[in-house]
Formats: C-alpha cells, sequence, structure tokens
C-alpha cells in the first residue's frame, strides 16, 4: 500500500489494468448488457430499483482509452429480472460546466428531491439534483462541493478525492463517505438537510486495505461499511461493522471476492428490495465475449447478498444467474421496449417525446422479456409500436426460447416508413406465466428496425 501511494492517480489506474488475478471458473449474470456501464450506486424508490453508473461507452475501445466517462447512465427494475433503460441521466460539461468527468455515482432521495453525487475524475465531488428518479439531474451549486479545501479532507496521502457515498440515518442526519488510496484516505462528512452543503469538518477511520468504493449501509441498528481492498488484496469487497455511523468500525472479513471475468478495479452497491438484500458490482465479461480490450469496457451484474444470525455477512458465491425473479410482467398493459432481461444486437436511443426505444434491430436481433403472466385467459391479439419494417421482415413473438412456439407475428404491410406506427396482430392463445422473445427475421439488411413498446389484448 506504501508503495502504491507514492505512485501517481493516473499510473495506479493505468497499473491496476493490467494486474493479472485469479481467474474464477463461474461465469457470472449481467444485467444490461447492451451497454457498458460500471460503478453501481442504487437508489430504492416508488416500488422500483434504480441503478446509476458511470458510462463506459464513452470510453474508446482500444485498450488505452483510460477512464473518460463524462455521463451516468440509469437503469431500473420492478422485478430484479427486467431492466428498463432510461438512458443518460447527466452528463458533464452540458448539465455541469465545471466538471468535465462523472465518475461513480451515489444516488439519495430526501424530501421529494433526487440527489446525484459524482466524482470529476479523482479531483473532487459534485452534487447534481433532480424532481425524478430519472433526471434530468442538475447542478445547483456551479461548483464542487467536496474539495482539498474542505476541511478535514487534508493532510492526505495522495488521496483520490472520488467515489461518494450518500447515507440518511434514521435520525435524519445525512453523511457523505468518500475518499480512496490509502487505508487513512476515507472520510465522512456531514450533509446539511439541503444534501448540497457540508456540516463541520470531514472525519476518518482506518480501513485496512482501502483503495476505493465507499458504501454504507444499515440494517438491524449495525452500521455496514464495505469497499473495495487494493490490489495487494485482489481489489475484494471488504466490510466493517459499527453501532454508529461514523466511528467505532471493526473489520469483519470479505463480502465479495475479486469476481470473475473482472482482473481488475471492482465497485459495488447494495440495497435491500422487496424484502432480500442484492449486491450490484461490475465486471467485464461482456467485452471479453466480445472481444474488445476490456478494461475500460465494464458490465453490471448482481447477486443476492444474505446474513448470519449475529449480523455479519455471508460471503457471494458468484453464480451464472445472479438472482431470482420477484413479481411478473403485465402483458395486458403498455410496456416499454428497453425494459428486457436479454437481448441481442440492439441499442437503444431517446424519443421524440422523451422517452426512449430500443433501435437499429435487424435479422435475428431479439430482446427477451423474463416472467410475463399471461393468466388463465391469454391474449387475443399483439401490437406494438415499431418503424422500419420492410417487406420480407417480420417481428415474430415467440415464447419459451428463440425458436420456440409463434404467438404472433407482425409483418410489413409495405408502406415502410420512418415514422413508428402501431401495428397489431392476432395472437395464439397462451396461457400463465411465459418468458418471450420480440425476434427480427428475415428482411433488407440495410433498413433497421425500432420498437417504442408493445401490449397484448386480453382475450
Ligand atoms: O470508474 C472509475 C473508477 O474505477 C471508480 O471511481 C473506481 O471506484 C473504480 O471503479
Amino acid at each position: 500500500m506504501k508503495k502504491l501511494s507514492k505512485i501517481p492517480f493516473k499510473l495506479i489506474i493505468l497499473f491496476s489494468s493490467f494486474l493479472i488475478l485469479s481467474q474464477h471458473v463461474q461465469a457470472d449474470d449481467h444485467i444490461a448488457a447492451h451497454r457498458h456501464l460500471a460503478d453501481p450506486a442504487t437508489l430504492v424508490y416508488n416500488g422500483r430499483v434504480y441503478i446509476y453508473a458511470s458510462n463506459d461507452d464513452d470510453n474508446t475501445d482500444d485498450k488505452d482509452s483510460g477512464y473518460k466517462m463524462k455521463s451516468i447512465v440509469c437503469i431500473s427494475s420492478s422485478d430484479m429480472k427486467n431492466w428498463t433503460d432510461h438512458g443518460v441521466v447527466f452528463e458533464a460539461p452540458r448539465d455541469v460546466s465545471w466538471a468535465n468527468r462523472t465518475w461513480a455515482p451515489s444516488v439519495i432521495a430526501r424530501n421529494g428531491k433526487i440527489y446525484l453525487y459524482f466524482g470529476n475524475g479523482g479531483s473532487g465531488i459534485g452534487v447534481a439534483t433532480s424532481s425524478s428518479p430519472i433526471g434530468p439531474f442538475k447542478d445547483p451549486l456551479g461548483k464542487k462541493l467536496i474539495d482539498n479545501e474542505t476541511p478535514g479532507v487534508q493532510p492526505a496521502k495522495n488521496m483520490w478525492l472520488f467515489d461518494p457515498m450518500a447515507f440518511l440515518d434514521d435520525d435524519g442526519q445525512a453523511y457523505l463517505y468518500f475518499g480512496g488510496n490509502g487505508e487513512d484516505n476515507m472520510r465522512v462528512i456531514k450533509l446539511n438537510e439541503d444534501m448540497i452543503s457540508v456540516n463541520g469538518q470531514a472525519s476518518s477511520f482506518h480501513v485496512p486495505a482501502f483503495f476505493e468504493a465507499s458504501w454504507m449501509h444499515k440494517r438491524n441498528g449495525n452500521y455496514y461499511f464495505s469497499y473495495s481492498s487494493n490490489p495487494k488484496a485482489e481489489m475484494r469487497i471488504d466490510y466493517m461493522m459499527s453501532k454508529s455511523p461514523t466511528t467505532g468500525f471493526v473489520y469483519k472479513g470479505v463480502i465479495g471476492a475479486q469476481p470473475p471475468n473482472n482482473n481488475n478495479n471492482n465497485h459495488h452497491g447494495i440495497f435491500e428490495f422487496k424484502g432480500k438484500w442484492y449486491h450490484a458490482y461490475h465486471n467485464r465479461l461482456v467485452a471479453i465475449k466480445k472481444g474488445i480490450p476490456p478494461v475500460y469496457k465494464r458490465n453490471l451484474a448482481i447477486e443476492e447478498l444474505t446474513y448470519k444470525p449475529d449480523g455479519s455477512i455471508v460471503q457471494i458465491s458468484y453464480t451464472a444467474n445472479g438472482v431470482t425473479q420477484v413479481g411478473s410482467v403485465n402483458p395486458y398493459q403498455r410496456n416499454e421496449a428497453e425494459s428486457m432481461q436479454d437481448q441481442n444486437g440492439i441499442i437503444t436511443k431517446n424519443t421524440a417525446d422523451g422517452g426512449m426505444e430500443i433501435s437499429g434491430m435487424k435479422n435475428n436481433n431479439w430482446i427477451k422479456i423474463q416472467g410475463v403472466d399471461f393468466g388463465k385467459k391469454g391474449p387475443k391479439d399483439f401490437s406494438a409500436k415499431v418503424s422500419g419494417l420492410s417487406p420480407g421482415t417480420s417481428l415474430e413473438v415467440r415464447v419459451g426460447s428463440l425458436d420456440g412456439k409463434q404467438i404472433a407475428k407482425l409483418v410489413s404491410t409495405g408502406d415502410k416508413t420512418a415514422d413508428l406506427q402501431i401495428r397489431a396482430a392476432k395472437a395464439e392463445p397462451i396461457q400463465g406465466k411465459q418468458d418471450f422473445y420480440l425476434l427480427i427475421s428475415g428482411g433488407d439488411p440495410s433498413t433497421a428496425i425500432d420498437i417504442d413498446w408493445w401490449r397484448f389484448q386480453q382475450r
């Protein structure tokens, strides 16, 4: 650690990029894999869980890209399996003139407002606010919230001033944890009720092998401070426990080893949703599968988290299928096409009305929606708002698998148009809970198909 702290910040990032750590045999689950996202921060709000992430699609595809993330992407779910893409919700310098980076956010709700904290790279922390969890977020201060002049931040050896974690305690006191690159570089400072100013000076507690990625959560009166350990300790997620949010922390062990298919920096978010606890994190599986340099192209994944009776955390076993679904999808209402469990070959884009759609679909591209409950009666027809269906191209609805039973099909009417149109087709009877696919089949490779939403009509 001593050796590392003498190395400049940029060099450490480069160095950590080339670390070769032990390979794990298991693959793990990934979510929103049509994007490269990292550093998950979570917010449970009005029956959904929102994840805010560093947008690694801002980084170029080459191995020397560097971490150039200047936007934050938000996704959300009500069932932990189907995730809705809300797109970029905050971007520098568009929404924050003084910053050129938006790394590793933390998001919290208070008094009907949502607060998003972010690192301007490793050189200071900003805050942005919105009235909605899906933004847009705007900078209320016109300057950093935390910098080297903030009381209590310095002295610190080679401090990385980033990775904020906002935490609101049950007594109404909010705290911001932050810092990196040294066992004595973790800081915590009180936030005022406005959440955009600090109260008093930052304090610190010693964190063994502390590298980055502070997280705080509370369960049954216990405070859990978790973090990424340094490269020497294999960049695990470790944790400490206390009965106070700022003092008395005791090291308790490992929450998650270095994830499979990662071999580099590690960053997590812990949250409770519908009675279960979860651990969101990033790895580099999607880039590895694509065969592109993975260092700056991370992706999100998620696992359940469990506790022992004494409150200590059971170390995560990384799985191939992440978590189980909580709830189901109602097919008889408008469902956004950018809400899916898995996909092949899609991108998402903003629509003119401020929403999102899936875009650029060609032959054999698809989305999968998991756990759709058709009920006892089943559907009588299927409709979707779609554009670009040229002669010979169809949008097939298949259940169970990609070559499962086709229950509906939208075909070209010959009036190929760039505009989204609502199209309907008869649906075969089908009952109960099913996974289904929207699959593009055949057609003109020069035309790409966009889908805004879909729904079934009940029989
Ligand atoms: O994404 C940039 C940096 O990588 C974050 O700030 C760190 O926590 C690490 O994940």
